[in-house]
């Protein structure tokens, strides 16, 4: 069987825990499709927070408690960084993330696509499933605020890839301005007026290599309980991928990230809002849709305390939906695939 997931951010590398130890039960093979909207470009260096959590969760070297960067992390450098006046100050890279960070920067810079050196990444971590960038192409995830002064953060808003798009930026009347997801998401807590999202470059962008293939070979096709707007929809956003997916062959079974109303972490209910969503599992069912009315879903696996969850002409059931441990990730995974 072969089971290719979408995936973005801690929840979504935590889930693919759970697949890892499902897939090694009944024999399957597993693609992660991983979010890279997310990415960004400081001190030089090119970051992949989805690729990295993934990676270090999957390989074990993940913080357990934050889920993103390493296990054991100093800030050496980045305190060396802060003592510069070195901008950004609010994004922490920690001392063996940085290696990370270093590598990878060296091999882009070579002129590797992005799918080869996430593959030579994972070769140390062996992750136990094929990690695969949504694509090597630049998208980034930018929110559009209302402009405030102090909002400019020069490191990163000066940097290549948001300057190119001064029309994203200016593009915008009426006081609005567009900053990096991780500005908005992690300096901001996703706490300003907020008029939307833009993945900037998904038009361009074309499917990492293996992606379509991936996707038109599935068995089942998963969407992990990620953040739907930030991590799920800049993965459908990359041209040619929604339609691989709606036209593949494969069931497609989402996973609720939202129980009861709220979301089991992160901020998917800000992001929610900003998208005019109703924070809850009948509404990100919604916003995903059903297959068969031009949308993505066959099924929708829900938690038990949202069994009510009604999404018109797609297959709602109901299963324990926290990650508590691998055992019951396990659980919503096999729940998921039989689904499918
Ligand atoms: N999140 C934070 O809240 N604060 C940070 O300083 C931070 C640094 C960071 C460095 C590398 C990395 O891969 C992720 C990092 N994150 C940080 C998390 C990141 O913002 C999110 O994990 C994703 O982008 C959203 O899923």
């Amino acid at each position: 069987m072969r089971i290719v997931v979408l995936t973005g951010g801690i929840g979504g590398a935590r889930f693919l825990l759970g697949v890892r130890a499902y897939a090694q039960e009944v024999g399957a093979e597993v693609t992660a499709v991983v979010n890279v909207g997310d990415d960004l470009r400081l001190h030089g260096l090119r970051v992949c927070p989805d690729l990295d959590s993934v990676m270090y969760t999957l390989g074990g070297g993940a913080d357990p408690e934050r889920g993103w960067g390493r296990t054991g992390e100093t800030w050496t450098v980045k305190d060396e960084l802060a003592a510069y006046g070195a901008e950004p100050g609010w994004f922490g890279l920690g001392d063996k993330d940085l290696a990370t960070h270093l590598v990878r920067t060296t091999m882009l810079d070579a002129g590797y696509p992005l799918h080869q050196v996430t593959e030579a990444l994972a070769t140390r971590w062996q992750p136990g499933v094929r990690l695969l960038p949504a694509t090597n192409d630049r998208l980034e995830t930018h929110v559009i605020v209302s402009a405030r002064s102090e909002l400019a953060s020069p490191a990163v808003t000066n940097n290549a890839a948001v300057t190119n798009d001064a029309a994203v930026t200016n593009g915008f009347g009426g006081g609005q301005q567009a900053i990096h997801f991780q500005e908005w998401w992690v300096r901001h807590r996703a706490q300003l007026p907020t008029h939307r999202f833009v993945f900037v470059g998904a038009e361009a962008a074309k499917p990492a290599p293996g992606v379509a293939e991936a996707i038109a070979e599935a068995d089942v096709v998963l969407i992990a309980p990620s953040n739907p707007v930030v991590s799920i929809t800049p993965i459908l956003a990359v041209a040619g991928v929604r339609e691989a997916v709606t036209t593949g062959p494969a069931p497609v079974v989402g996973v609720s990230p939202i129980i009861g109303g709220a979301p089991v972490r992160g901020m998917a209910d800000r992001c929610l809002a900003v998208v005019g969503v109703e924070c809850s599992a009948a509404g990100v069912g919604q916003l995903y849709g059903a297959r068969t009315a031009g949308g993505l879903l066959d099924g929708w696996l829900v938690a038990e305390e949202d069994a009510q969850t009604v999404v018109p002409q797609v297959t709602v059931r109901a299963a324990p939906l926290r990650m508590t441990d691998e055992a019951a990730t396990v659980a919503m995974v096999r729940a998921a695939v039989e689904m499918a």
